[in-house]
This record gives structure tokens, sequence and C-alpha cells, in this order.
């Protein structure tokens, strides 16, 4: 017997992706994932569908859609690293952007899915150098990379669509992390390199802009956030975030205390200024009251639980 509800996922291999099939498997949902890689990765529940696909690729994506019929469709794929959109700032626009608009153009521009809800990851990068503290949905967007500007295009037309009655939804998504995030992003990079270097195998670790202080919060309270927004009434957009900034320095020295090296940071860390980014964003903190009274979400986990949570990980892994 097939499953009441199917959801479709881009992005699935990502560290979201994992943990939103994991949260919607529970709740009874058949899961298809949409990845560039070959095959899924085995960090996922071996009942979640996949198949590899390029969101560019608007007439393929769209066959799946009309082939696999989802009541929901979580939009997680993209080019995640800012860093990486300022080298390549074409791909971060196709990716992030078009793609997005051709998807949503396919589904309710020249075909018509009343009732198919989409689900679009923005991002806590689209406020960029916003003069306003915290941010909440009314605060300008003021991007300043390519990847920033890409997320403020699609969101536009998400809300274009939604203008139109289609339920077309956002959370704008402040940083979060778990074991799942990739050694590439700043929290896994620290908590993998200390567990590195307590276990002998890396004598230093490289940082860029150590001062650079972000709202951090846990990846597996965000998806909830993710699915409580589908679940809404109306669709709308929210801000979920924790409220409270933490800098990069603090996961350094939470991460360093954890694997029992505490106080001895300076004798491995070293400052790279080639990690340094075009433009940095030096502070981000968000207002989530919205996402609280409308949807009841409110995160969980504290910075300090994960950052040592994942440290624990990195320690344990082979
Ligand atoms: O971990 P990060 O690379 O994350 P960033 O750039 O804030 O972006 C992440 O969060 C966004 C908001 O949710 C997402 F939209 C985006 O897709 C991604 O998930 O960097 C965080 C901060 C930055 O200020 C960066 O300059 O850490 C600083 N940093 C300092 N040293 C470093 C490093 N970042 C990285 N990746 N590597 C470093 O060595």
């Amino acid at each position: 017997m097939k499953a009441a509800r199917r959801a479709l996922i881009t992005g699935i291999n990502g560290q979201d992706g994992i943990l939103l099939s994991d949260h919607l498997s529970k709740n009874g949902y058949e899961i298809l994932g949409i990845g560039t890689q070959e095959g899924k990765s085995s960090f996922l529940n071996p009942s979640v569908g996949y198949q590899k696909i390029d969101i560019r690729d608007t007439a393929t994506f769209t066959s799946v859609v009309d082939s696999f019929t989802p009541d929901s469709i979580y939009n997680l794929a993209s080019i995640s690293s800012v860093a990486r959109s300022f080298e390549k700032p074409e791909l971060t626009w196709e990716v992030n952007g078009y793609a997005v608009a051709n998807i949503l153009e396919s589904l309710f521009g020249k075909a018509h899915h009343p009732n198919l809800k989409f689900f679009q990851a923005s991002s806590s990068e689209m406020f960029g150098l916003a003069a306003v503290e915290p941010q909440d949905e009314e605060v300008v967007f003021h991007p300043v990379s390519p990847y920033a500007e890409s997320k403020v295009f699609a969101l536009e037309s998400c809300r274009k669509y939604r203008k139109q009655g289609y339920f077309v939804a956002s959370g704008i998504m402040y940083n979060h992390e778990s074991i799942y995030r990739p050694k590439s992003f700043v929290t896994r990079k620290i908590t993998s390199g200390v567990a590195a270097i307590k276990k002998g195998e890396q004598s230093t670790l490289q940082i860029g802009n150590m001062y650079a202080e972000r709202d951090w919060g846990y990846a597996g309270d965000y998806v909830e956030a993710m699915a409580l927004i589908l679940h809404a009434n109306e669709p709308d957009d929210f801000v979920i975030s924790t409220g409270i900034t933490h800098s990069v320095k603090d996961i350094v020295t939470i991460a360093f205390d954890e694997a029992g090296l505490g106080g001895r940071e300076l004798e491995f860390l070293e400052l790279d200024e080639g990690l340094l980014r075009p433009k940095e964003v030096n502070r981000l903190v968000g207002n989530s009251t919205k996402a609280y009274e409308k949807l009841g979400w409110k995160s969980q986990k504290t910075f300090e639980q994960l950052i040592r949570e994942m440290v624990r990980y990195d320690l344990s892994a082979k």
C-alpha cells in the first residue's frame, strides 16, 4: 500500500536532506530524493527513493514531479558555500536562482498544480549588511555575495507565485549545523580538525575570520521548522534562527575544551588570510518570533551542546 503523503526533496544528499527525510519518514511520508551524485548518501534511510537529476534540467524535473505526484516539494538543492560562490558566480546564480524560477514557472505558470506545496530554503545571507538587528521577515535584504544574490532572486520568484495563489513558502534559514555538515563549513572544519589534532592525525588548524559572528543552531531543529512551514494554513516566509550570536572564536574555545585541549588553542591555530572572503558579513542574528507565534517553533539545542556533540562524534569517528 502506498503512503498517503509524498514529499520530493532536492539536495537529498546534503545535511538538511538527510535530516528532513528522516523527520518526514517518521511522520509517514514516502520520500523521493533528488541529487546530482551517482547514488544516494549512505546516511539516508533505505526507504528513501533516489534519482540523479540536476535541478537546472527543468523538463526532467517536471516529468519526475508528474510521475511521483508529491504533495510537497522541499527545494534544498543549492551551491551552498558562500565562499565558493565568489569563485563560481554564474553557476551559483544558475543553480540557486534561475533553476528555482524555471521550476516554479513550469509547475505553476505553464502547468497548474493547485494542491502542490513548495518549500524554498532561503538564507540569512540575504540580509548581508542589513542595518537592523536582529533581522526579522520585514528587514530589507542587503546581499553582498553571489550566493546571497541568487537566494534573493529565488525568494522573489517564490513570492510571485504565492501572490498568484499557490502554496509557495520559504524558511529564511540561519546557519544550522550537525554531524552531517561537510568539513568545508566552519563548525565542522573546527570540530573535525580539533578531533584530528587530539588523535595526533593533524598538527594545525587553519582558520579565516575568527571574529565573524553567526546565529548557529542545530539542523535537526531547523528541518522540523521546514515541515511546519509547509503544514501552516497559509504560505509565508519565516526567519528560522536561535536569536543568539556566537563568534568563530567561541566554536574554537568550546571544541578544544571538549577534546581535553582547553587553553591550548594557540599551539595549533593558524590564521590563513587566503580563507578571508572578498566581502564578508561580519555578524548576523535572527528574530524568529513569527515562527514561534504562527508555527509554535523554537530552536531547542544550544550552541554549546551542538558543538560539544559534533566534537564527540568526530573524536569517535574512524
Ligand atoms: O560555515 P560558513 O562557511 O557558513 P556561511 O558562509 O555563513 O554559510 C552557511 O550558512 C548560511 C546561512 O544559513 C547558508 F545560507 C549557507 O548555505 C551556508 O550553509 O562560514 C561561517 C563564518 C563566515 O563568516 C566565514 O568567513 O565563518 C567564517 N570562517 C572563518 N574561518 C570560515 C573559516 N568559514 C569557512 N567555511 N572556513 C574557514 O576556515
